[in-house]
């Protein structure tokens, strides 16, 4: 096994300022003050528009080191300008653009005062499931999710993931579900919000499915909370979001691994000179980790970080993913208004399931009056969740780029992207698309079933271990182990994700799940849509 990260390129900038970092308060001044001479902003932050009408276009303007914001049509790139270097390196590229936002943070002012005025005229709540009226706080999220499960004993369960974050925050979640602290064989369906911290409405729809789920008492959700495990990380990245929310740095992408290996000195996250530092935790996850689409620049917004997996927040969602059967995803970002699919590299080709995937992305994207396609259609990325997931598990794991119209537009804009059924929305909005996620996942055509019958109460356990390859060919291993606990009628029912990889189906190769219970193992060859009786286990 090798992980052995490539050997990344260093600019200047990045070495200043982690020079910056590590020099005591004194002498910071200084170092400060060179870094910042590098790249003189030059008026206010801008966004602007790049013309990208082919896709060699945009995978061109991707490799320039820039700050992308979104697409319009694709037809467009959305770019962060915040130093005259950037329009430096669009000219010389032969890009042209046109100014959308003039002065970002005016238009954050003018968003907080809309928000304010919102908020004032509704006392009453908002048409969302929850209610709010303005955008949560880390501090909000935290209290509701904790709020949920007192409120719903039974039916919701506090999951507190693997990793604190660099700066020490807990990552928590809530499983939402019928008996949800029966370890049964129910699939998981898993919602994330805020990979990315100035993606605000990620979290926000996430978070407001919950509720939906919890609160709307009808025939489909119920369905959905005695056949799934529904799983939400509203806040995959707590330190970023924390820097974005508070208004520290509204625009900030990443998370808070200002020096590859080390934890951030408290506070040093928010300060200017360290706002080009991180690692963007969707270029962190290991399949094909390093490759097109991604940075080795410490101060790139695409930076893949020191190693597949290094960073915590991204080492919880894999371990999440790991220890469970995720047989469907959804991961919010914004904004594009796109649904996306693997593969987020076109060489890659189509994905084995590309059938499956297509039908379910297209259905949730006529909802959400969103482009249903391939990742790569937006621009080549390597390193994103539900690449390495898919090519992990085969669960069906999809993006979503919410919105149109800026990383975190007025919250008035995302009741209607939530709830649909508007003129600019005339369909179900996101929260049908997350219904037919739901349901999608708990259809047994669209995973894999095992079943049997063992000792009541024994404990059953499904393993699997392989490699999975960087960009560069160096592998690291994979393990996927999960548990579930026999019922008292003997009789279990696993649902689970196909035994062998898409890579190697595609491949005509099979594999095969590890099934053990007490002394007993077992393999189990199990396809997509196919049901498996082991017989009776005497564990
Ligand atoms: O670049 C990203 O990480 C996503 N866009 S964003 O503006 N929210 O940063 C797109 C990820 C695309 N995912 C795959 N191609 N798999
Ligand atoms: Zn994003």
């Amino acid at each position: 096994m090798n992980t052995q990260p490539r050997r990344r390129k260093i600019s200047l900038i990045s070495a200043l300022a982690a020079l910056a970092i590590a020099l005591p308060l004194s002498l910071q001044v200084a170092a400060e003050g060179t870094a910042t001479s590098t790249t003189a902003v030059v008026g206010p932050t801008q966004i602007v528009r790049v013309p990208t009408p082919t896709l060699s276009d945009r995978n061109r303007l991707a490799k320039l080191n820039l700050d992308f914001a979104g697409t319009v049509g694709r037809s467009a790139i959305d770019v962060v300008v915040d130093s005259a270097a950037v329009k430096t390196r669009l000219k010389r590229a032969g890009f042209t653009w046109t100014v959308v936002v003039e002065d970002v943070e005016a238009a954050e002012q003018e968003r907080i005062r809309a928000d304010k005025a919102y908020a004032a005229a509704k006392p009453g709540g908002s048409a969302l499931p929850s209610g709010r009226t303005t955008y949560r706080t880390l501090a909000d999220y935290e209290a509701e999710m904790a709020t949920l499960v007192s409120r719903y004993p039974t039916q919701v369960r506090l999951l507190t993931l693997n990793h604190s974050s660099l700066e020490g925050r807990p990552i928590h979640g809530i499983e939402v579900g019928t008996a949800v602290n029966t370890d049964d064989g129910r699939p998981t369906f898993l919602v994330m919000g805020e990979h990315h911290a100035r993606e605000w409405p990620s979290a926000e729809v996430t978070m407001e499915f919950a509720y939906d789920l919890l609160q709307t008492g009808t025939a489909r959700t119920q369905n959905i909370l005695d056949n799934a495990r529904v799983v939400f990380v509203p806040v995959v990245n707590p330190d970023g979001f924390e820097v974005s929310r508070s208004g520290d740095y509204e625009l900030k992408r990443k998370n808070c691994r200002l020096v590859d290996g080390q934890l951030p000195a408290p506070g040093a996250c928010a300060l200017r000179d360290n706002r080009p530092f991180g690692t963007d935790p969707n270029r962190n996850y290991g399949a094909k980790w390093g490759g097109p689409g991604s940075s080795f620049l410490v101060d790139s917004e695409i930076y893949a970080g020191a190693g597949p997996f290094s960073e915590p927040e991204v080492q919880n969602i894999r371990e999440l993913i790991s220890s469970r059967q995720v047989v469907g995803h959804i991961s919010n970002h914004t904004y594009s208004a796109l649904v996306l699919r693997p593969p987020g590299y076109a060489a890659d080709g189509l994905a084995y399931d590309e059938e499956l995937l297509r039908s379910l992305g297209d259905q949730m994207a006529a909802e959400m009056g969103y482009a249903s396609i391939y990742g790569w259609q937006l621009y080549d990325t390597t390193g994103t969740t539900e690449d390495w997931s898919y090519s992990a598990t085969g669960g069906l794991g999809f993006t979503f780029e919410l919105g149109t119209n800026g990383f975190h537009p007025r919250f008035a804009t995302v009741i209607p992207l939530y709830l649909g059924h508007t003129k600019k929305v005339p369909n179900g909005g996101i929260r049908e698309a997350l219904f037919i996620a739901a349901e999608s996942a708990i259809n047994n055509a669209r995973h894999s079933v095992i079943e049997g019958s063992a000792p009541a109460g024994a404990t059953l356990r499904l393993t699997k271990t392989f490699p999975t390859s960087t960009w560069s060919g160096s592998t690291f291993t994979d393990t996927l182990d999960d548990t579930m606990v026999v019922p008292a009628s003997g009789s279990w029912t696993w649902h689970v994700n196909p035994s062998t990889r898409p890579a190697v189906a595609a491949a005509n190769g099979t594999e095969a799940w590890t099934l053990t219970c007490g002394g007993q193992t077992l393999p189990v060859t199990v396809d997509r849509g196919e049901l498996v009786n082991v017989g009776t286990l005497t564990c």
